[in-house]
């Protein structure tokens, strides 16, 4: 019996220790997964800090790929992943860490259980969500709440800039 995948895009953030090479490897972990395929990731941006202003700038990106897995299994595939990079459970919401994933969304779910919100509940305000998402799909709708291209206008874009492009697919 084949399982069906379903289209999951992920956001990346980090903003501790080589950022770049957290969000890299991060890719490289999501493709490492027991099930993940057509995996496609968009540049890196560079932003200043949403929340607490006292801690160093973010590097942001989304990835997008199939999977079996289903959301709860997924969610902690990537909390794993994220204590593989040295991330701790911080007593202060929004404080610095060196990998941050989050799960955006998963097919066309809504998903609205204690653990997991999906889609996932900063999209529709964060620049360095939008515009990777945008990047490798201007035409992308958010479930509830309608397309990539309408949200950025009206959204706060925390001094975005590209950091290093390199869009494309990752190889298993
Ligand atoms: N959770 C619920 N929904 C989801 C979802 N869709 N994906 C729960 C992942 N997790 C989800 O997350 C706290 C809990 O949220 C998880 O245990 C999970 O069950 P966390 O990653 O442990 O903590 P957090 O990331 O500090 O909290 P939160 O509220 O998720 O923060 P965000 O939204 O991740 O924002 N500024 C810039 N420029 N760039 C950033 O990337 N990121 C943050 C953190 C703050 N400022 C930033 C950035
Ligand atoms: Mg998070």
């Amino acid at each position: 019996m084949s399982l069906s995948t379903s289209r999951i895009w992920v956001a990346l953030g980090s903003n501790l220790g080589d950022r770049e090479s957290h969000l890299l490897q991060g890719f490289q972990n999501i493709v490492d997964l027991p099930s993940c395929s057509n995996l496609v990731r968009s540049s890196i941006y560079e932003t200043s800090p949403m929340g607490p202003s006292e801690q160093p700038d973010y590097l942001n990106a989304v990835c997008a790929f199939d999977s079996h897995l289903e959301p709860l299994a997924l969610l902690s595939e990537l909390k794993r992943i994220e204590r593989q990079h040295g991330r701790i459970q911080a007593t202060q919401r929004w404080s610095a860490r060196p990998l941050d994933l989050d799960i955006l969304l998963y097919a066309e779910q809504l998903i609205n259980v204690p653990e997991l919100t999906i889609p996932h509940v900063g999209i529709a305000h964060r620049s360095f969500v939008l515009w990777p998402m945008a990047e490798l799909d201007d035409q992308l709708q958010i479930p509830s709440l309608g397309a990539v291209a309408e949200l950025m206008k009206h959204c706060e874009r925390y001094g975005i800039k590209r950091y290093s492009s390199g869009a494309g697919s990752t190889s298993a």
